[in-house]
């Protein structure tokens, strides 16, 4: 006997821009009626032929299915596009990059419109997009239920992980994370410098560093289990006292080859101050109390 086919979740799409074709895309290849819009219409134009319908207006585009999905350049635009658009009874899923302050008050001001809200915060590029084994997924927090109702759909891109029914969670997720990158792209700046004047190949060494921080990643766990159990000293091996001792060897190494400081010195400085005011026989983790502000 015949299988009935099983249908698709209809999706509307704001914005265009490099994620959002990417996405429009994915969902169009996995049989999703796409229906897209776009501030500058001839965005639209590839996607018309591969099968998506073009709304002539984001009002349009909004009355045409429950599942809104923007990914816009940022939070502003989104009140923009939106602008005059009837969200009642719409569920929102927004994938624009946004603070947790602004996710949360976009869930606030969804509400007000009769929206339910999901926020996102993509951890991929486009060509990442609807490849599983590029590994990209997208964190989600807001309504549960709208993540739970569109899981299948939401997986089609790329991977989901939901953190909360705190709408500012994903983003904060998302953030988090990507501090982290720069964190390690300002290590990796600053050993290339190092090497930038000498006979040594950058491609190379390149592996080196890859591998280097390969090896050092997990140190993330130790850290987490530090802030759980307010003991910063537990399994320590390399103590505070002694990498503070070692600082100047990497001062003198940046000043001898001619490198700038300005990348490491700000993270020693930390460093030194909790020496000062913790104990020597703690890792790194006091660092983090001393980044921490009171809320205000
Ligand atoms: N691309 C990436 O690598 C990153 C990966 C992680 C997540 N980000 C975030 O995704 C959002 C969209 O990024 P994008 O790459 O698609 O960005 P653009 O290619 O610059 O496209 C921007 C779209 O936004 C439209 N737009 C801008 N301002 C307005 C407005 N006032 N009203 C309506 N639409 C607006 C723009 O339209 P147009 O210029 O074509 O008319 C594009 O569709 C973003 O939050 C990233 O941080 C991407």
């Amino acid at each position: 006997m015949a299988q009935t086919p099983v249908e698709k979740t209809s999706v509307t799409l704001l914005g265009l821009g490099a994620m959002g074709t990417a996405l429009a895309r994915t969902w169009l290849a996995a049989g999703h009626p796409v229906t897209v819009w776009n501030r500058t219409p001839a965005r639209s134009a590839p996607l018309a032929a591969e099968g998506a319908r073009v709304a002539d207006g984001a009002a349009a585009a909004v009355a045409a299915n429950t599942l809104v999905v923007v990914c816009l350049l940022d939070d502003a635009s989104i009140g923009e596009a939106l602008d005059g658009t009837d969200l009642a009874g719409r569920d929102l899923v927004n994938l624009t990059t946004s603070t947790p302050a602004e996710a949360r008050a976009r869930a606030e001001w969804a509400r007000e419109r009769g929206a339910r809200y999901l926020d996102g915060g993509i951890m991929a590029v486009p060509p990442m997009i609807g490849v599983s084994e590029a590994g990209g997924y997208v964190f989600y927090s807001g309504s549960r239920e709208v993540f739970e109702r569109y899981a299948e759909t939401l997986r089609v891109p790329a991977g989901t992980t939901y953190v909360g029914e705190d709408a500012g969670f994903a983003a904060l997720h998302d953030v988090a994370l990507l501090s982290a990158m720069y964190g390690m792209f300002a290590g990796a700046a600053h050993a290339f410098a190092l090497i930038r004047k000498e006979d040594i190949d950058p491609a190379s060494f390149a592996p080196l560093l890859a591998d280097w921080l390969t090896a050092m990643a997990p140190s993330v766990h130790q850290t987490a289990d530090q802030l759980r159990s307010g003991d910063y000293a537990k399994g320590v091996v390399s103590n505070l006292a002694m990498q503070v001792a070692g600082t100047p060897t990497f001062l003198s190494t940046a000043e001898q080859q001619g490198v700038s400081t300005e990348l490491l010195s700000p993270y020693f400085a930390l460093m030194r101050r909790r020496l000062s005011e913790g104990s020597g026989e703690e890792g790194l983790t006091g660092v983090i109390d001393l980044l921490v502000r009171a809320r205000r």
